[in-house]
């Protein structure tokens, strides 16, 4: 698809599907969904994808070293690996994602000769993904309109000098997606920050920026405070938000067990989300062959969307009527009141809070009846051990941060923390996401890290506030951002107004990025523009020396491993993310203060910086060489909250004046579009066409709404329709040609594919105290087709 340039009042359209978007007769069977998650289904499409990337050999064997003490850390996703780590996790999209990168289909000079990039721009994400790996370093060249190749150090050179030359080093934007490893991170954030700024717009700006900045305030560190372990131990898991059958299957594998041995899981999800439901394990080779499943929720409850911070005010009125019940017949307390009087801070405000807030509020913003809402207290309350686990259905939103503290009031009552079996469990997206903020890529940094930083290298760290992803956009569309440098990721595709953010990275003096794939975003080069091919983490890693490197990344559980590539590298010419770097960072500022070229040569001496600089990583480098790595020191986990109060804080917020639902519902044809994945995709990478636990196959234009209102809808607007967007902010927004697809979800509600519709979410939407879009609640009304071509 073209990128049209939005404007104020101009229509910004989302074209057609381009190139390679259809694959064979599309189909959609709705919520016909017979067999559980997993299984063989999953089985048959990790044999599809190993043999389609075209390399099943390397595919194959790069599996089997996926999450093991001596291969790479899978790129699939931020869960843990367990403690036994002889056997081998299988997991269908970790299949997906490594034989994704194991391709041997490529994108030489001789591709980018063959193809402007004027016509590459009318291709699907799909279809570009789809060629295959980048091979040599580009740089853009505007007479011709391609991408064309050059020497590493010509492109070093020239990047340094535009650097340069800006007028100031906060006109440069430094993106990072969270892939990126350890190692990788440390150095970029030390190279941006010794030339002069802290602008770090960051993946997790847009996935879980709510998660950190609510568990900060509330325990005192922005990370959750489990470990695989507490998963066997746990009576009680609410999973909130998540489509773990999907984003992070060998959660589900976790779960599953947890529920064999008797344990409550408690589905919150405005969707029935299969792989929650019944999942039959890959693993376990019996139940493959008797064809058997085993059912992974005990209650699964649908609320609205944006509903949750409701539905755990309920479950809290719901607790403190019993525990008012329980003191009034004589029996004790069923709070943790010890927990309470030693850990904690703000109990009495926030219980009275509670109690002020009324039920049909409460009832009406979550959409849940007074009994499911009740019915959940009483697992709670049944539940020694209580895990909360959330990820993006609650991060999203306008009201996220408040959403996210009230989910930890909830668990404090109990006193479900730093004990063995309970805890708060934010679930990661990107495999090192949450080690990228380990290392220091935060555009917010702490004065001791910028200390540290100046101690040990000798140069002055800006201390002025940088741009998160949202101020980052605004700084290139007002033009007082100049410069891009994108380590990994798809910024113009996962960002919101997609239209508005590729006119802003296409005015740009200087563009850079550092990626495995070919991508949209590449496609819209500054006036000078280069696109640098790197390693990936299958890959083996050699220093001129001949000696195999390994880079480190950190879960979801803080767990810090090691990860070496096994496969041959995809050309001759790529070089790993932190030679890249290394470079760049020479050819800018110089090798004064810091010997790039000696650190990207040996990464154990990047260690000892971070070791150095950043608290936590004592002996890293001999940690690090053991069989399962370490763990970060977790304080909340110990009960040491290091919040202002030294206690863990409850937070005594109101419910949102008004939810999307309910203004939704006071205007007419109005529905909450909320955007999620597909079983066959990665962020803005899509693998296939199908969402097979959603029965949708060979398409992904399609919109899933409750059956009630697709009834209505399409007796009066057909099958297909445009969906327009209503955000007050004078900017038209329309994504267009959908299929409508039934769904067991919330009237009211509509879902369908990041990233097709992020032409919808408006850029100046976005969660309070977090920037982060809200992409789970977008407003929107939908149109005919027939009427829109018509006119
Ligand atoms: N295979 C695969 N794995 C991945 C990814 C991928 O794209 N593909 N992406 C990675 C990344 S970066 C991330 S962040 C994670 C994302 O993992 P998820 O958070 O599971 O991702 P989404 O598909 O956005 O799913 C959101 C879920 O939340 C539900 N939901 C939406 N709105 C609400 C709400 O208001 N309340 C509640 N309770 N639920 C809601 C949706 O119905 C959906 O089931 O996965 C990571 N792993
Ligand atoms: N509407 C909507 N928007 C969303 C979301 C949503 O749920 N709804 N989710 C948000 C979330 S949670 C996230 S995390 C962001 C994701 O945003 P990003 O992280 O920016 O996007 P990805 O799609 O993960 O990036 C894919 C690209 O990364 C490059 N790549 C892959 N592997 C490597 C590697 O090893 N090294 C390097 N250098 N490059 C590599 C490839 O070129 C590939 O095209 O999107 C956000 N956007
Ligand atoms: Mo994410």
């Amino acid at each position: 698809m073209d990128h049209p340039v939005g404007s104020r009042k101009t229509a910004t359209r989302h074209a057609g599907p381009g190139r390679g978007e259809t694959e064979g007769e599309a189909k959609v069977e709705g919520t016909k969904r017979s067999s559980a998650a997993g299984g063989w289904g999953a089985l048959k499409s990790c044999g599809k994808h190993l043999l389609g990337s075209r390399a099943p050999l390397s595919g194959a064997r790069a599996m089997l070293k996926a999450n093991q003490p001596d291969g790479f850390d899978c790129p699939g996703c931020a869960w843990g690996d367990p403690e036994h780590g002889s056997s081998f996790e299988f997991c269908e999209n970790g299949v997906k994602a490594v034989s994704w990168e194991a391709t041997d289909k490529r994108t030489p000079p001789a591709f980018f000769a063959r193809h402007t990039v004027q016509e590459l721009r009318g291709w699907s994400d799909y279809a570009l993904e789809g060629q295959g790996r980048l091979t040599e370093p580009l740089r853009y060249d505007p007479a011709s309109d391609r991408y064309l190749p050059v020497t590493w150090e010509a492109a070093f050179a020239e990047i340094g000098a535009t650097l340069r030359g800006l007028d100031h080093p906060d006109q440069a934007e430094f993106y990072t997606s969270g892939r990126a490893s350890n190692e990788a991170a440390y150095l970029y954030q030390l190279f941006a920050r010794h030339y002069g700024t802290n602008n770090f717009p960051d993946c997790s700006n847009m996935c879980h920026e709510a998660s950190g900045v609510a568990l900060q305030a509330a325990i005192g560190i922005g990370k959750g405070t489990v470990l695989l372990e507490d998963f066997e131990k746990a009576d009680a898991i609410f999973v909130v938000g998540q489509n773990p059958g999907t984003n992070h299957p060998r959660m589900l594998g976790d779960l599953r067990r947890a529920a064999q041995r008797g344990a409550r899981v408690v589905v919150l999800n405005p969707v029935r989300e299969r792989g929650l439901e019944r999942f039959a394990d890959p693993q376990n080779t019996v139940e493959m062959l008797r064809g058997a499943s085993a059912p992974v929720a005990s209650h699964y409850f649908q609320p609205r969307l944006g509903g949750d911070m409701a539905v755990f005010r309920g479950i809290a009125k719901a607790i403190f009527a019993a525990d008012d019940a329980a003191l009034r017949a004589g029996r004790p307390s069923v709070l943790d009141r010890p927990f309470l009087a030693r850990h904690t801070a703000g109990y009495e405000a926030y219980r009275a809070l509670v109690e002020a807030t009324a039920w049909e509020t409460t009832l009406d913003q979550s959409g849940l009846a007074r009994d499911e809402i009740e019915t959940a207290a009483e697992v709670y309350l049944g539940a020694d051990k209580a895990i909360c686990t959330w990820a993006m259905g609650v991060t999203q939103h306008r009201h996220s941060v408040a959403t996210i503290r009230e989910m930890a009031n909830v668990m404090f009552l109990r006193g479900h923390i730093g004990r063995p079996g309970a805890g708060l469990c934010p679930v990661r997206g990107h495999s090192n996401v949450q080690g990228d903020r380990t290392v220091g890529i935060n555009e917010r940094p702490p004065a001791a890290l910028l200390d540290a930083l100046e101690r040990t290298f000798g140069f002055p760290a800006p201390r002025r506030h940088g741009h998160n992803v949202v101020a980052a956009i605004n700084a290139l569309l007002d033009g007082s951002a100049k410069a891009f440098i994108g380590l990994g990721g798809n910024f113009a595709r996962a960002t919101p107004d997609s239209c508005r953010v590729a006119r802003a990275l296409a005015g740009c003096r200087l563009t850079v990025h550092i990626a495995t794939k070919l991508n949209h975003s590449h496609l819209l080069p500054g006036t000078v523009g280069y696109l640098l091919p790197c390693l990936g983490r299958t890959e083996i890693d050699r220093n001129a020396a001949g000696k195999t490197q390994i880079v480190t990344v950190e879960d979801s559980m803080s767990m810090v491993h090691g990860s070496g590539g096994i496969n041959k590298p995809a050309s001759k010419a790529l070089r790993s993310e932190i030679a890249i770097i290394a470079g760049m960072a020479a050819a800018t500022i110089g090798s004064d203060k810091v010997d790039w070229a000696g650190l990207s040569e040996d990464y154990d001496r990047i260690r000892s910086l971070i070791e150095a600089t950043i608290p936590g990583f004592t002996g890293y480098n001999v940690r690090v060489r053991r069989p399962r790595g370490f763990m970060l020191r977790n304080l909340a986990a110990e009960r040491v909250f290091e919040t202002e109060t030294g206690r863990a804080g409850f937070a005594a917020e109101a419910l949102p004046e008004s939810t999307e639902h309910q203004q939704a519902r006071r205007a007419p044809d109005t529905f909450v579009l909320q955007t999620f994945r597909s079983h066959d995709q990665y962020n803005t990478t899509i693998y296939g066409l199908d969402d097979r636990y959603r029965g949708v196959y060979g398409e992904r234009r399609v919109l899933f709404a409750h059956p009630d209102d697709l009834a209505e809808i399409r007796a009066r607007l057909g099958d297909r329709v445009d969906i327009v967007g209503l955000h007050p902010d004078g900017i038209d927004r329309v994504a267009e040609d959908f299929r409508l697809v039934p769904f067991e979800m919330p009237r009211g509600s509509l879902a369908g594919y990041y990233p097709e519709l992020n032409v919808l979410v408006p850029l100046s939407s976005f969660g309070t105290g977090s920037d982060t879009p809200t992409s789970k609640s977008v407003l929107v009304t939908l149109r005919a087709r027939a009427a829109a071509v018509a006119a």
